[in-house]
């Protein structure tokens, strides 16, 4: 594990929404420049930047065109080098987002290979039908089929996209592609770069082509999900590139499971530095992520204390540019968002592990208010609709499920104040902004005494003091239907984190003794009161 950065505070900035310097209603470079020394203020150590390349947007930059070039919409190289030059300045660290499954198609790789070069076609998958059908059953994660014909389709040949069709799957059977990536991260490092956030990691290497088990979604997982061939990437990404620089990685690592996280991030296999496991994501869905049923809180406290005692070290994060807002999800929202969102922000930083945030929700924003399919831009949700009718499934119900999932409820404007455009853009936002953004926003919320922020800091900065909280062991003591506690310890000193998960008052479990550090509430009460949070320094004579 690379120690630098383990007990850095990281901030998610999704480029496109954070903060539009020039009024075309895209988030911008200079936007995020201009909002550094706010970022400073929040304690933030590292930044992850979502990817600011070249790309046609087919999926809002996880398409990309070309890995060493910026997206014209974002500015330019020289905009990168002063944004990277100003951060540095704050003590702020950047990190990139490294998308190595897939390119885009209109990548230069995936042009060439289409004009018929074989040395080109050999850096993506491209399989001949079979039975005058597919290559084979698999599945695909935006609910499309993962096969589309390369070129033209009277040649039988398909290439294989686990994503959109613009993104097709590089071929990491290929040396040349591992060649080709390790230049590219060499020249971002070379510019100083404090490492990447490895995108969908644990499925880049493909085991076999066969037909998968069939299932709901995603068939034929179980040949590329954190294979011994991805595991094998890892280490020689690590060894020939990462380590020369002393550079930090964490991956994005889809459906894995305790061991399979632990195996992708065990110190002794020399991997990746930590891992973005997605259990505690999925607490609220039945099966397929596109089905959320209504979240139970002791199922997210379940996954919680699951992964807290499997793992040595975990990525704490409750958002991300792809699920829903947390405040959302896991509180009743309205009159609670406030006290909701900071419960929240309680929990995040009292786990054991390296805290992310994501854009927002240092303030509590929401989930997007759309009103149909029409407000909603992300390939995903469209995708969602398409093969939901195809189901025979009629709208409302289609709209229902969509506006609850959609990674658009994520991906609104950030609500910097209460004018017009929200402090993000003089122009037309690229996505509808939230309309609550005059009560919610960073210009009204820094000015309260009680705002979210406020509790962000407190939390934030206790955390970065208390090597409890940094380094102290975890257990589990009471995950009741609303009430969640855990204690963490260390060389015999204790801090108790409990959270109220209700909208009614709740007893404090039993046994919980000691003095009140941190609270979401301005007093004292005998009974935990609505989402109501509390950071406890525990007696040492206390009996648990
Ligand atoms: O996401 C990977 C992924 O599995 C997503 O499908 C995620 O589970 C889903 O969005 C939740 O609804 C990564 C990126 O974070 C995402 O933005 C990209 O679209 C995707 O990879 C392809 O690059």
């Amino acid at each position: 594990m690379n120690k630098k950065y383990k007990h850095s505070t990281v901030y998610q900035i999704y480029p496109r929404s954070f903060c539009d310097s020039d009024g075309d209603g895209v988030g911008d470079i200079r936007g995020i420049i201009s909002k550094l020394d706010y970022l400073r203020d929040l304690g933030i150590d590292v930044i992850w930047l979502s990817p600011v390349y070249k790309s046609p947007n087919d999926d809002n930059g996880y398409d990309i065109s070309d890995y060493k070039d910026i997206q014209p919409e974002f500015g330019t190289m020289a905009d990168f080098d002063e944004l990277l030059a100003a951060a540095k300045e704050r003590g702020i660290s950047i990190i990139m987002d490294l998308v190595i499954n897939h390119t885009s198609d209109e990548h230069e790789w995936f042009r060439r290979a289409l004009a018929g070069e074989e040395k080109y076609k050999n850096y993506y998958i491209i399989k001949k039908g079979k039975n005058g059908g597919l290559p084979n059953n698999w599945g695909n994660f935006f609910a499309d089929c993962p096969w589309e014909p390369f070129g033209d389709p009277a040649n039988g040949e398909y290439y294989l996209h686990l994503f959109s069709k613009k993104q097709p799957d590089l071929n990491w059977y290929n040396p040349e592609v591992y060649r080709e990536i390790c230049d590219i991260m060499r020249f971002w490092l070379d510019k100083g770069v404090a490492g990447f956030r490895c995108d969908v990691i644990n499925i880049i290497h493909k085991r076999t082509f066969e037909d998968g088990k069939r299932r709901l979604a995603l068939t034929g997982k179980e040949h590329y999900i954190s294979t011994e061939g991805t595991h094998r990437i890892l280490a020689s990404l690590r060894r020939d590139v990462m380590d020369n620089y002393d550079a930090f990685t964490v991956g994005e690592t889809v459906m894995v499971d305790v061991p399979m996280a632990r195996d992708l991030s065990d110190e002794s296999r020399r991997e990746l530095d930590m891992v973005f496991a997605f259990e505690h994501m999925e607490c609220d869905q039945i099966g397929v992520k596109w089905f959320k049923t209504k979240f139970k809180p002791r199922k997210l406290m379940r996954i919680l204390t699951k992964w807290q005692t499997g793992l040595d070290w975990n990525t704490c994060y409750f958002e991300n540019h792809d699920q829903p807002r947390s405040v959302t999800r896991f509180t009743e929202g309205g009159e609670y968002r406030k006290v909701g969102a900071k419960m929240l922000l309680g929990l995040l930083f009292s786990l054991r592990g390296t805290t992310f945030v994501y854009e927002g929700q240092e303030i509590g924003m929401t989930n997007g208010a759309f009103g149909s399919l029409d407000e909603i831009m992300d390939i995903e949700s469209h995708n969602v609709d398409k093969m939901a009718k195809s189901l025979g499934i009629v709208n409302p119900f289609r709209w229902r499920l969509i506006n609850k999932t959609s990674r658009d409820n994520a991906r609104t404007p950030m609500q910097w104040n209460g004018n017009e455009g929200a402090g993000f853009t003089s122009g037309t936002p690229w996505l509808k902004l939230h309309p609550n953004y005059k009560d919610v926003n960073v210009e009204r919320d820094l000015s309260d005494p009680d705002g979210v922020i406020a509790f962000f800091k407190r939390m934030n900065l206790y955390k970065k003091s208390s090597d409890i909280l940094k380094e102290g062991s975890f257990r589990e003591l009471h995950a009741g239907k609303y009430v969640y506690a855990f204690e963490r310890e260390l060389s015999g000193e204790r801090l108790i984190a409990v959270c109220n998960f209700s909208t009614k008052k709740s007893n404090m479990p039993e046994g919980i003794e000691g003095d009140v550090i941190i609270s979401n509430y301005p007093d004292m009460a005998p009974s935990l009161r609505p989402y109501e949070f509390r950071l406890i320094s525990a007696r040492k004579e206390g009996k648990l």
